[in-house]
């Protein structure tokens, strides 16, 4: 049986990173999809801790945030950084994902046709930085020589920021290699390319 359960609407949404690095950690987890009609009777939401899915669920521990979910897989799965140092620089680099992810969504939901193209306008402000850190570290990875849940987060806001503009990374080779190499890890690739990815829609709301 399946250590892990996703409870979550249908969509990639705040669960597109946590799906990707249970894929690349070659773990396997049950999806559990609420509809809008069964959302909105609210039972399910009074069982949430604040009131929004996704849920994630190991085993008897049941966990809500969605960047939780990466940080329990980062300690289980190895992927929290080789000390407190790399784990502390882990946690910093995630929260700055987090902060671009906040952005993408509030331009998504809230202002995309009157915010698009200024939000596309001003990506390279964003996107310079995460380049400078991965030029500067020369592993291919945010901190240290192996992945960390911050490496996942980053891959899956970036995949979705090349559906938005997908010459995003034409002027940025550290991230252009990064989602290149991430891309080609056999076990991301396969989930990549499998019908349970591309089935989902990245956002609740058809824009992308
Ligand atoms: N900080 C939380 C996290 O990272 C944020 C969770 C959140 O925003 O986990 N949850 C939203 C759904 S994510 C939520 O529960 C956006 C996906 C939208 C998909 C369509 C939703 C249709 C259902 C109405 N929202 C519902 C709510 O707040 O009642």
């Amino acid at each position: 049986m399946a250590p892990y359960t996703i409870t979550y609407f249908a969509v990639r949404g705040r669960c597109g990173a946590t799906r990707i690095m249970l894929a690349d950690q070659g773990q396997e987890w049950k999806e559990i999809v609420v509809s809008f009609e069964d959302w909105m009777k609210g039972d399910l939401k009074k069982t949430c801790v604040f009131g929004q899915l996704p849920k994630f669920e190991d085993g008897g521990l049941t966990l809500f945030q969605s960047n939780t979910f990466l940080r329990h897989l980062g300690r289980k799965h190895g992927a929290y950084g080789k000390n407190d140092c790399e784990a502390a620089q882990i946690d910093m680099f995630n929260d700055g994902v987090e902060d671009l992810r906040t952005k993408y969504l509030k331009m998504i939901y809230q202002e995309y046709e009157t915010g698009k193209d200024a939000y596309i306008k001003d990506l390279p402000n964003h996107l310079c930085k995460f380049e400078a850190v991965l030029a500067k570290n020369k592993s291919g990875f945010l901190v240290g020589d192996s992945i960390s849940f911050a490496d996942y987060s980053l891959f899956e806001v970036l995949l979705n920021h090349l559906v938005l503009s997908p010459t995003c990374l034409d002027s940025l080779p550290a991230l252009k290699s990064f989602v290149d190499t991430l891309s080609a890890r056999p076990k991301i690739k396969a989930f990549l390319d499998s019908e349970d990815y591309k089935k989902l829609p990245i956002n609740g709301n058809g824009k992308q």
